[in-house]
């Protein structure tokens, strides 16, 4: 075998192809495009993936997005993308008022389809994108990339085979600071128009569905509290911008079975900045995850003597741990971006084998029926119940 085919065999050359359009090339486009060009480099896959193309709104930008991002080309048309046979899988990581319209069409054109959270603007949409996935048998995810960490993984493991027995409560918290100086623009973030929520639909998001894998539970009712600190916002042209949405977002929850919860998204915290923390309270023992330090999982299990009982600490980049074994010698470690990669290699081999892949669309609607329902309690100032 020659030079080049072995170099074209070693990433996966013989391998059948999935090309990839990725419509969006901003902060998400640039984690997403990351992944989607590492995942045959690191982890043995029954397809390739090929970065194809990007969909942009300006054509050089999306031209030049391209050439960086490791796109073959770019274009404005999404309409001739979606109708080329050859494009596999639409990746929309555009900002959250156009997942529906570019999904919906997408699906339509039975692509497979990975979207962003959250995953639509309301529940009606989330649930209509969600049906049309599941009538065109094309296979959806959402990039809830938090749920592949290693150490979130091997939380998920740990609870579900009993490691801390029934689960009791759970206390989440994300909090950012980059809006916490009232100088600091308007954006499509700031906008219920683009956005639908603010902190809320940005961060709580992750905390609603990164408890959901984790432990399994099912939102029961939800009650409220929401605030915007600064109610507007340079608008970039000299002029200012109302701002409609939560600076910040805290609820209680109450779980099926018995389980309570609190959580709190805020991108006003002077000092937090991509603080996403996670701890589940068990009958016979605690977890806690913090994203600042992705790859330690703090534990307290009942399994050493009284007097020597405590949080341990531990450090989830070893063989056995989920997805490592794949990137480094034991206790290196690995980072926010790696998420993403995790997420496609278990999207495309779920693709393959017909396997599940969580969070998919009913996912989705699970989060935006919680997020819907604590919207409505925190206006109305009472409990408000989660529909199925
Ligand atoms: C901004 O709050 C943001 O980029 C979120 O939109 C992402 O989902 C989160 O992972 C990091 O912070």
């Amino acid at each position: 075998m020659s030079l080049s085919s072995q170099a074209n065999a070693a990433a996966g050359g013989d391998l059948p192809v999935l090309n990839v359009a990725m419509v969006g090339h901003a902060f998400m486009g640039r984690a997403h495009s990351n992944a989607w060009r590492q995942c045959n480099r690191f982890f043995d896959l029954p397809f390739r993936v090929v970065p194809k193309v990007i969909v942009g709104r300006h054509a050089e930008r999306a031209a030049a997005a391209a050439h960086k991002l490791g796109f073959e080309h770019a274009t404005t048309d999404l309409d001739a993308v979606l109708a080329d046979p050859t494009i596999h899988i639409v990746d929309v990581a555009t900002p959250n008022d156009s997942h529906h319209d570019i999904t919906m069409a997408a699906l339509k054109a039975k692509k497979h389809v990975l979207c962003e959270k959250p995953l639509a603007m309301t529940l009606v949409q989330a649930k209509a994108m969600a049906a049309l996935a599941k009538k065109q048998k094309v296979r959806v995810g959402l990039w809830h990339n938090y749920r592949r960490a290693p150490a979130t993984r091997l939380a998920a493991q740990m609870i579900a085979r009993g490691d801390i027995g029934a689960v009791r409560q759970v206390r989440a918290v994300y909090l950012q600071d980059w809006l916490a100086d009232a100088s600091v623009p308007a954006s499509w973030r700031t906008s219920k128009k683009t956005c639908g929520s603010g902190a809320h639909g940005d961060l709580n998001a992750h905390l609603i569905d990164l408890t959901r894998a984790l432990t399994g539970l099912e939102f029961e009712s939800v009650c409220g509290v929401q605030q915007t600190f600064t109610k507007e916002r340079p608008d970039g042209a000299g002029g200012k911008a109302k701002v409609d949405v939560d600076d910040a977002f805290l609820f209680l929850a109450k779980f099926k079975g018995g389980a309570i919860g609190s959580y709190e998204a805020t991108r006003t915290a002077p000092g937090r900045k991509n603080h996403n923390c996670i701890e589940v309270s068990g009958e016979k023992g605690s977890i806690r995850w913090n994203l600042e330090r992705m790859n330690e999982l703090e534990v307290f299990l009942q399994d050493a003597p009284r007097d020597a009982q405590g949080f341990r600490t531990v450090m989830c980049m070893d063989s056995v741990h989920p997805y490592a074994a794949n990137w480094w010698p034991d206790g290196h470690i690995v980072g926010y971006e790696h998420t993403f990669v995790h997420h496609v290699v278990d999207f495309v081999t779920a693709l393959h084998d017909g396997s599940a892949f969580a969070p998919n669309f009913e996912d989705g609607v699970a989060v935006q029926a919680v997020l819907e329902a604590s919207l409505a309690a925190a206006k109305a100032g009472n409990w408000v119940k989660v529909p199925r």
